[in-house]
């Protein structure tokens, strides 16, 4: 983890070096391994960085390139699941345009055979709620990231019962704990993409 190529790739901004030191990786650890392991660490270390201002936001928007990269050689090693355990709605709010984690957990969705809408990131509750009556899905998975746009995510969350009483809705982010998301009205929290996948197989019914 720490010390590794990829970790200090994605902390140094340098995109062409990320996907060459995924690629090696992914010939002796699996696309999750080198998620958890290489790719969550630097972007969480680059975090710390950015918030005791030692770094700011052009190289932060450097190692998010650097991460998307190494993420997008990762993603094409995992095949497609066939989609057919249930269908899901994904999105990060309003206001927030953070959507790493939000694709990470979509993959590993897909990976489990879950077909998954992503409507991106920056999405508003009419948006959400309108795809989710649309596509006839009973699970919606909402991401947020700051702070800021908690309060977007309380608000789909009102508008999606208001209409659609039946449709279970699980949230996710860093800034989110299971007992705030309890509190703005979600049915689950999962801090990660394999907690999403538990998620699921629970509203779906599957082992
Ligand atoms: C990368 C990054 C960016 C990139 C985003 C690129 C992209 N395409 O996503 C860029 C450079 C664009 C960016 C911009 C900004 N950022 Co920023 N960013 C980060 C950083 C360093 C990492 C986020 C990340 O990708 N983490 C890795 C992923 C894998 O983790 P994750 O998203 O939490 O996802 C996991 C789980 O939470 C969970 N999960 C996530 N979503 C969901 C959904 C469901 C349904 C479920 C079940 C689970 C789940 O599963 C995922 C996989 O394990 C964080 C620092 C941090 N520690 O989080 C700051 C951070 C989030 N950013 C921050 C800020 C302030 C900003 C800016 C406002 C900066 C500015 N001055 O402009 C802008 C915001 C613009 C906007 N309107 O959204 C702050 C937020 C502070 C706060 N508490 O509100 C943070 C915390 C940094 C800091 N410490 O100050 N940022």
């Amino acid at each position: 983890g720490g010390g590794s190529e990829l970790y200090r790739a994605i902390v140094r901004g340098m995109g062409a070096a990320a996907a060459d030191a995924a690629v090696a990786l992914l010939k002796d650890h699996s696309a999750m391994e080198i998620i958890n392991g290489h790719i969550i660490p630097a972007l969480g270390r680059v975090g710390e960085e950015f918030e005791k201002k030692r770094i700011f936001l052009p190289q932060l928007l450097m190692s998010a390139g650097a991460a998307t990269a190494a993420f997008g050689q990762v993603r094409a090693t995992m095949k497609d699941g066939c989609g057919t355990k249930g269908r899901i709605i994904l999105a990060t709010v309003r206001g927030d345009i953070h959507d790493i984690g939000k694709n990470i957990v979509k993959l590993l969705l897909e990976n489990y055979g879950y077909e998954v809408i992503d409507l991106g990131r920056d999405v508003s509750c009419e948006t959400i709620l309108k795809s989710t009556q649309d596509h006839n899905v009973r699970l919606v998975g909402l991401s947020a990231l700051m702070t800021t746009t908690l309060p977007a995510m309380e608000q789909t969350i009102k508008v999606l019962r208001q209409n659609l009483p039946d449709c279970r809705i699980m949230v996710g982010g860093a800034v989110l704990t299971g007992e705030y998301a309890k509190s703005i009205g979600a049915d689950y929290f999962a801090p990660d993409a394999a907690g999403a996948v538990r998620i699921a197989e629970e509203v779906f019914g599957q082992p």
